[in-house]
Parts: C-alpha cells; sequence; structure tokens
C-alpha cells in the first residue's frame, strides 16, 4: 500500500475509532488508540538508539510545542529531539532575541516560563516514547544567571538564584572572568561572563544528580552539557574533581542514556580527554563543511571530509552544519548562510556514517530572532530534501562511508554497498564514478528526482545543479511485533472454538480454514490470541466460531480494523453476535 492510500487510510480509523469507541480497546500507557496507529509507521523506520540516528535541536520551543509536532518530527526521520535547558531561569520573558535566558538558570529544577512545567515535560517525554523518539535535554550545570552584562555584575549571581544555592559559598568559584583561555585552570575555573560554580563541591554535585535523575525518571533519554569544556576532568593538572565520573556515574538507567558535551575546539579544549567521558562536540568539522559549501569560502567539497576532532573516534562526534551558538551569537559565524548552503551541508554531514548529526532549527519569520521563545522555528528542519537525508541515515545505521569526489563541486558519499548521497554545489552534472553498491536503477529520493544506474562497478546518471540525490533500494528490515486478542464473552457450544480470520496471511486471507485458533480459554467465555505480525501492517478481521464440521458463525457488522504498533499491541472486544 502507498503512502496516499495509508495516509488517508489513518483518518478514516480515527473516525471509525472515535464512532465506536466501545468495539476495541487498547492498552495504552500514555498513549491513545489514535496515537498508536499515527506512529506505527513512523516509530518503525527510525533506528533503535541515538546514536544511529540524528538529532533535531527543537530550539526555544516549548515542550507543548515539540509535543504538538511529534507526528511530522518522526516522519522526518528524527530519532532524537534535543531541548533547550529545562532548568529554572532568571527572567520570564518571551522575547526571541533574549534566547540566552535559557543558559542563565537559577535553580536546578524542572522547568520555566519558556519551555513548561516539569508535568508538561512528563506529558512530552510519555509521547515521544510512543514514537520511539528520544528526549535529549540540554542541562547547565557550569554556571548560574547573573546580575548584569557587564562588569563585575557579570559574575555575581542573579539575586533570584535557588537560596540554597545563592548563599552557599562553598558552591561558587571566584567571581571573576577567564582571561587566558588556552589556560586550562582558567577555562574551568573562572566564569565566561557567568558566575561560575564549584563543580567540585560534592553537595552542588548531588543537587545536579537529584535534578538529572528526576529527568530521567520523568523518560528523558540523554543530557548535552552545556559548556562541558569549563567543568573540569579529573585529569586536569589543576582544578580537577570528580564532577564527571561522579555525576554521570550516578544517573540512573546510564546504560541507555546518550550523554554529550558542548567542548568546543580551541584554546585550552582538553577535547581528546573530554570523550573518554562523553561524546563531543566536533565544532571545527562545522566549520570545514560551512566553508566546503561555499559560505564565505569558495566551495571545496574535499574540506568536509576531515573530522579535524583531535583523533577522537567518528562514534563519538556530534556533527552539525551550524548551532544555536554560531547562528545566535552576536559574532554571528553562520546567521548569513543561505537555507540552500544548510542543505547542502546537511546532505554531507547527515549521510556519514558514526557520527550523530545535530539539525539546528532557526527560529521563524523575518529576521534573527523574529519569533517568540516557546514557538516552533522556521520549515527547514522537515524539508522534503532534509527528510530524505534523514531517512537515508536511518536506513544505512552500520554500513561504513566512502567518500568520492568529482571535482570541486560533488561530494559523493557511499554507505557498504546499500546506498549514496551525492550533493551536487555545482551546475547540472553526469556523475559517472567507480562504485561499490549493488548492481541496480536507483531512483533518487530525494526532490531532484531522477534515476542512478550501477552496473560493472560504476555509477552513471544526471543529477541537477545544486540539487542532492538520495539513492538506496528499500529493503527496510521488518519488524515484528506480538499482537494479542482477547475475544470476550464468545459462549459456545460443544465442539465449538472461536477463530480469528483476517485479509492477511497470517490471518488465513480470509480463508476460514486458515483461521488462527482456537484460542484460548483460560478465562472462557473470553478467547486469548497471540499473533506475531510486522509492524506498520494494517489489516481487517473479524472473530467467528466455528465447529468440527466447519460451520462458521460470524462477528456480526463491519469488519475491524487494526495497525501493529511497535510498542504496545493488545487488543479485547466483545464478541458481536
Ligand atoms: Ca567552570
Amino acid at each position: 500500500m502507498n503512502k496516499m492510500v495509508k495516509c488517508f487510510f489513518g483518518v478514516l480509523m480515527c473516525i471509525v475509532l472515535l464512532l465506536q469507541p466501545f468495539q476495541l480497546s487498547f492498552d495504552g500507557k500514555d498513549q491513545s488508540a489514535i496515537v498508536s496507529l499515527q506512529t506505527a509507521e513512523a516509530a518503525s523506520n527510525l533506528p533503535a538508539s541515538t546514536k544511529d540516528g540524528v538529532i533535531l535541536l527543537a530550539w526555544n520551543w516549548s515542550f507543548d510545542t515539540i509535543r504538538s509536532r511529534l507526528p511530522e518530527i518522526a516522519a522526518a526521520g528524527y530519532k532524537s529531539i534535543q531541548t533547550s535547558p529545562i532548568q529554572g531561569v532568571k527572567e520570564n520573558t518571551m522575547n526571541g532575541s533574549h534566547w540566552w535566558i535559557l543558559y542563565q538558570p537559577i535553580n536546578f529544577n524542572i522547568g520555566n516560563a519558556q519551555l513548561g512545567t516539569r508535568e508538561q515535560f512528563r506529558q512530552l517525554c510519555a509521547e515521544a516514547e510512543s514514537y520511539g523518539i528520544k528526549i535529549i535535554v540540554d542541562i547547565v550545570a557550569n554556571h548560574m544567571g547573573n546580575q548584569g552584562f557587564s562588569g563585575p555584575q557579570a559574575y555575581m549571581p542573579a539575586p533570584n538564584v535557588d537560596p540554597t544555592i545563592l548563599n552557599n559559598s562553598a558552591f561558587w568559584h571566584q567571581l571573576s572572568g577567564i582571561t587566558n583561555w588556552n589556560d586550562r585552570w582558567q577555562v574551568t575555573q573562572l566564569g565566561i561572563g557567568l558566575p561560575d560554580l564549584n563543580t567540585g563541591n560534592q553537595a552542588l554535585q548531588d543537587k545536579i544528580i537529584a535534578f538529572l535523575n528526576d529527568a530521567i525518571s520523568l523518560g528523558a533519554d540523554g543530557f548535552r552539557f552545556d559548556a562541558a569544556k569549563h567543568i573540569e576532568l579529573p585529569t586536569d593538572q589543576y582544578g580537577a574533581s570528580n564532577f564527571w565520573t561522579r555525576v554521570l556515574g550516578s544517573l540512573n538507567n546510564s546504560s541507555n542514556l546518550y550523554i554529550y558535551g558542548e567542548v568546543l575546539q580551541g584554546g585550552a579544549d582538553a577535547f581528546a580527554q573530554y570523550a573518554n567521558y562523553m561524546n563531543v562536540t566536533a565544532s571545527n568539522y562545522g566549520s570545514n563543511v560551512r566553508k566546503a559549501v561555499g559560505f564565505n569560502n569558495a566551495k571545496n567539497v574535499n574540506l568536509a571530509y576531515n573530522f579535524n576532532a583531535a583523533n577522537v573516534a567518528p562514534s563519538k562526534l556530534v556533527t552539525w552544519v551550524e548551532s544555536h551558538d554560531t547562528y545566535a551569537n552576536d559574532d554571528e559565524i553562520s546567521t548569513n548562510m543561505s537555507e540552500w548552503q544548510l542543505k547542502m551541508g546537511w546532505a554531507i554531514v547527515a549521510a556519514r556514517a558514526h557520527t550523530v548529526p545535530l539539525f539546528f532549527n532557526r527560529p521563524s519569520g523575518n529576521g534573527k530572532f523574529a519569533s517568540n521563545l516557546g514557538t516552533a522555528g522556521n520549515n527547514l528542519w522537515k524539508d522534503a530534501d532534509i527528510a530524505a537525508v534523514n531517512h537515508f541515515h536511518n536506513a544505512m545505521a552500520g554500513q561504513n562511508e566512502y567518500l568520492r569526489y568529482q571535482g570541486s563541486e560533488i561530494i559523493l558519499v557511499e554507505r557498504g554497498n546499500k546506498g549514496m548521497v551525492i550533493a551536487n554545489l555545482g551546475s547540472n552534472a553526469y556523475i559517472d564514478q567507480p562504485t561499490n553498491l549493488t548492481n541496480g536503477v536507483y531512483t533518487n529520493k530525494a526532490t531532484g528526482g531522477g534515476t542512478f544506474t550501477v552496473a560493472n562497478g560504476r555509477i552513471t546518471g544526471n543529477i541537477g545543479g545544486g540539487k542532492i540525490a538520495v539513492l538506496y533500494q528499500d529493503t527496510q528490515p521488518v519488524t515484528m511485533a506480538n499482537v494479542t486478542f482477547t475475544v470476550r464473552n464468545a459462549t459456545t457450544v460443544m465442539g465449538q472454538n472461536v477463530y480469528l480470520v483476517g485479509n492477511i496471511a497470517q490471518l488465513g486471507s480470509w480463508n476460514v480454514n486458515q483461521a488462527v485458533g482456537p484460542g484460548s480459554t483460560t478465562n472462557y467465555p473470553n478467547w486469548g490470541f497471540t499473533v506475531s505480525l510486522p509492524v506498520g501492517t494494517t489489516f481487517e478481521y473479524k472473530a467467528i466460531k466455528k465447529d468440527a464440521a466447519n460451520n462458521i458463525v460470524w462477528e456480526t457488522g463491519a469488519n475491524r480494523t487494526y495497525t501493529v504498533s511497535a510498542s504496545s499491541n493488545v487488543i479485547s472486544f466483545d464478541f458481536r453476535n
């Protein structure tokens, strides 16, 4: 069934469910039946874990804003969503140009005016779970909000900082700023224009640990540590502490968390050392990708090869074309990049193996900060080409990469023998390159369209100027899920049993001789069945009563319908006499 038909069918199903609320009941923890139906297909196309997928940085989006967009986010292929910081902050402004307020916390509690409450955060995590989407939370643990922009006030805590933090002098480093960024002690022990917390203090660490575990208890799946470079390592020569080992070692469910630190490269960054404790941000690579696609530089795709990350394994790197800092900060490092440049950069970054690419969502509207805090940004994150590259990334999980170049304006990112993304920064071109791809004709899944042919170890085909080609065969692995049915109150006479029959092969294709059953009668007159079915399958079915002579009693009324979810599939209904 094609996608259009499926979508239309999904709408129909919702109406059916609304009209017949008592005929099907679902065992949903937090998700409704309707959500399960919408999510089934999307979730089945996302990889299992954050490290195999791509992250949407839903910058400044409130919890409710993110929650309302989950179907679109899943459909666009994002495995994970990174929130802005969720802690209480020093002001309640919603002015978009004051985004930095979210990086000026006053406590280690969940909830602020811009993003929402602790309960709204919980609801977001619960609903994201039903889509197979992970929630990564931005954590500000290096510093608190300050009193003013400049001078000594920049290093004084805001008066509304949690008094149990504000009034404990042991919780603060010296209240002055870094003057030498090549001095590791200064980088970790002095302020970055903000009052620096004494992150080596165990009682302060305990507050942070409790906060992180609270977020985990509500469903957080990982953390991005803001200004991680400014929190000392156990291996630092001066100013060392056990912050990272003790805090990260105290997290509940830690083996399932994705943790990365903002370790912007430059100065005394100790970049490779951080990678011993967490994943880290390949900020130099972002700079090179921006140059590669011609931003303030002559286009040169060869620049997009080297991660330039102090030999840290690519599997420990978070990559991006731009970050909220390069976009939003006063130095405007990437602010003037065009959407086309962003898209081409993303095609390269997200086509590659091993790293976890992060897509930054710019604010919507005209001007740098046109939209209010709490609202969604512009729509580039769900652009058809961006989504096609995301789906490619997901489908290629586990495949190694091989980068090829056709001149300085065309890059071919090949993954195993399964797929390839071609980004053409130049004019219309004929691709003719060696390849390891399996022989065949590949249809471009990006908007540029067209087909490419692989034969005799070469790939050939036409690509439009400034276009992306996303090439791979649709051989999605089928995920199976158990679906349990309980047919209630189906009383039978001697020799008669209850079966399920439906329009799919696993339910006999409406052939009563191949119906599933008889059901378990542990709780007669209820009949239980468990059937393993491919996730995403939509099917029609009915219960029947059948005796040894093959006399059939069909349920009355319309066929029942269901779509197999990736998570819970529990169906229970009364036999319609
Ligand atoms: Ca610090």
